[in-house]
């Protein structure tokens, strides 16, 4: 598939493998809070196909209240420490805080995954741009304690294509290297479930852009929407956004459910690709 230059050595389309090391994320809170078992978990995700493993000490999860700095660094340092050493896979820090990320840059993180796309932290995007590493620029309405009070939009695809292109030229303005940029429409952030079907629908519009989508759909309220199914029971409903994200084009899969995404992402890869 023909993807804009990224550099992480990584070969698009992939997964990026969800550890969140918080006791009150809404799928996964408190599953890897023990350090050990989060460094078994994220291995795990590497030997299942994640290219990326993507670290949180902060949940964003709607209604979630902020945590303090010393407390992200306790949650994410001693487990990133390990996986550096240990995991095949490049990881990611999922963290509005300049001082988080200066941090995990020093330590060995490969990524910035920034949901608030350096609106949360003035400092954020220069500490991403000397640290010259790929981030993630993600869009969001609101703060998390309040964005799903009600969410709307002129058009929920324009707007947020709209809010993503600013984003990236005030990131080059910062002085972060383009080809280092990824986008995110931030599926359920600040948004109902007809918003986040509708960005689904039309994921192949932010393409335009001209950088790697990254989709994080994985077991979110909207599956649930659609299912009425509990968060551990939307694992089929997730593959089905990978399948059809990656139709439209998009580039890294966050996901909870590694293996399934994978097999998924494979095949449905192997259909797009078949030219005999
Ligand atoms: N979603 C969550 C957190 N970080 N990062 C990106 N780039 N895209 C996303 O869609 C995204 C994200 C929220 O999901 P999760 O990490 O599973 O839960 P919580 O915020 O409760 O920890």
């Amino acid at each position: 598939m023909d993807y804009p230059s990224w550099k992480l050595d990584v070969q698009l389309p992939c997964l990026m493998g969800i550890l969140n090391t918080t006791p009150d994320s809404f799928s996964d809170g408190g599953r890897f809070l023990e350090e050990d078992t989060a460094v078994t978990g994220a291995l795990e995700m590497a030997r299942e196909g994640a290219a990326i493993v993507d670290i949180g000490g902060e949940s964003t999860r709607p209604g979630s209240d902020p945590v303090s700095l010393d407390e992200e660094l306790r949650r994410v340092m001693p487990v990133l420490e390990r996986l550096v050493a240990s995991s095949p896979a490049p990881v990611s820090v999922d963290t509005m805080k300049a001082e988080v990320a200066r941090r995990a840059l020093v330590a060995g993180a490969a990524m910035i995954n920034d949901v608030s796309a350096f609106r949360h932290d003035a400092d954020m995007a220069a500490v991403v741009a000397e640290g010259g590493c790929p981030v993630c620029l993600m869009h969001m309405q609101g703060l998390p304690k309040t964005m799903q009070d009600d969410p709307r939009y002129d058009d929920v695809v324009d707007d947020v294509m709209a809010f993503l292109e600013e984003r990236m030229e005030y990131a080059v303005g910062a002085g972060v290297a383009e080809e280092q940029i990824a986008l995110d429409p931030g599926i359920g952030f600040g948004k109902t479930a007809a918003h986040n079907l509708r960005l689904l629908k039309d994921l192949d519009r932010l393409t335009a852009l001209g950088r790697p989508v990254v989709l994080g759909a994985s077991r979110k309220r909207f599956i649930g929407a659609v299912l009425g199914a509990a968060p551990d029971c939307r694992i089929m409903g997730t593959v089905s956004t990978t399948v059809m994200g990656l139709e439209r084009g998009a580039a890294v899969f966050r996901v909870h459910d590694v293996r399934a995404n994978y097999e998924a992402l494979r095949v449905a890869q192997a259909i797009m690709e078949a030219d005999a």
